[in-house]
């Protein structure tokens, strides 16, 4: 049958409204769907005043889209959404070693994580120079390991243990931690932190940056500033690229101070500049100790400090020399203990 032209207007007319009831209906679906699910879906923002830390609870992870079971996994996103800003930290408690295991799970044996969700930016070494401080070590496993992870970072914790009597030797434990990581992993940062450092802002992200970085640039025991511009001592990320530019860190600083101001020359001798957090983000807190024995001021250091150009070539990464004596894998850290040797061998 042949329709008449006026017919066939009309069914036009009568379709176009037809569709844009349809248009309209979803539309307002989704309104009401978006407006319920901001009254009910999205998490309060993170309280900023005093409040017990928070660090304890993993944060929960995002939601599971349904994805196929072998797709490769997106990076992570720069700046992490799993981050909470300020930390209350403080060192009245005890420590529970276990407890801290229990409370993070996800942490594998060594002290190695790696994001479940996404690809993290970077797989980060943590060297810790370590001799008789475990009552610290427990604080700062207990702070950094729930940072780490919202922070989404792929790393692992590296205790770095002088053994003997010998005078301590910060900057040829930290050169020795870089060695030992990579034995185990391909990592591409490391952090270089004393152990009775915690940062108060999960913000200060524990990676690498174009240029070194220095993390800990707000210290309660300096009234929360730089205690002078070249200051380089605490917290510090190099990457392995960074580092192996330097000849890494010396190895002949013995006893306390000067080797921070060493590695300080050694990146501006080979051109490269400081990076760091603002001072807000960059708080941290020290916990209180006595002078450590063994550890006191080294009194060749302002004369050493005076010729890094001409001695880092010949001491660094290139000549050092020392014997792992023991390598133990906890559930929050590995430790390792070694033989550094002494001021004249
Ligand atoms: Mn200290």
């Amino acid at each position: 049958m042949k329709e008449l032209p006026g017919a066939s207007l009309q069914k036009a007319c009568r379709l176009l409204v037809v569709f844009c009831a349809l248009h309209l209906s979803v539309v307002f679906f989704y309104y009401l769907a978006g407006n319920a699910r901001s009254l009910h879906g999205h998490p309060d923002p993170p309280p900023r005043g005093p409040a017990p830390p928070r660090p304890e609870t993993p944060a929960p992870a995002p939601p599971q889209t349904s994805r196929p079971v072998n797709a490769s996994k997106q990076q992570c996103p720069d700046p992490s959404p799993l981050l909470v800003g300020p930390l209350r930290i403080e060192f009245s408690h005890t420590v529970n070693m276990k407890k801290v295991a229990e409370e993070n799970p996800e942490v594998r044996e060594g002290g190695r994580y790696t994001p479940k969700d996404c690809t993290a930016l970077q797989k980060v070494a943590i060297i810790i120079p370590f001799r008789n401080r475990d009552e610290h070590l427990k604080y700062w496993l207990y702070y950094l390991h729930p940072i780490l992870q919202r922070q989404q970072l792929d790393y692992g914790i590296y205790v770095i243990n002088q053994g003997g009597e010998e005078t301590f030797n910060r900057a040829k434990l930290l050169n020795i931690g870089f060695v030992e990581a990579l034995k185990e992993y391909d990592y591409n940062c490391f952090v270089f932190s004393d152990v009775d450092l915690i940062p108060m802002d999960d913000r200060n992200t524990y990676k690498c940056y174009d240029q070194p970085r220095h993390l800990s640039v707000s210290m309660d025991k300096f009234g929360f500033r730089l205690p002078y511009n070249q200051y380089f001592g605490g917290v510090s990320a190099l990457s392995k690229v960074q580092f192996e530019k330097i000849n890494g860190f010396p190895n002949n600083y013995w006893g306390w101070g000067g080797e921070d101001d060493d590695i300080y020359n050694r990146l501006v001798f080979k051109g490269m500049g400081v990076s760091r957090p603002d001072a807000t983000i960059g708080k941290c807190r020290m916990i209180h100790h006595s002078r450590d024995t063994k550890n006191e001021p080294n009194p060749q250091r302002f004369t050493k400090i005076a010729h890094t150009k001409e001695t880092m070539k010949a001491d660094g990464l290139n000549t050092l020399s020392y014997k792992a004596v023991k390598i133990e894998r906890f559930s929050l850290y590995t430790k390792i203990t070694v033989d550094v040797g002494s001021p004249k061998s």
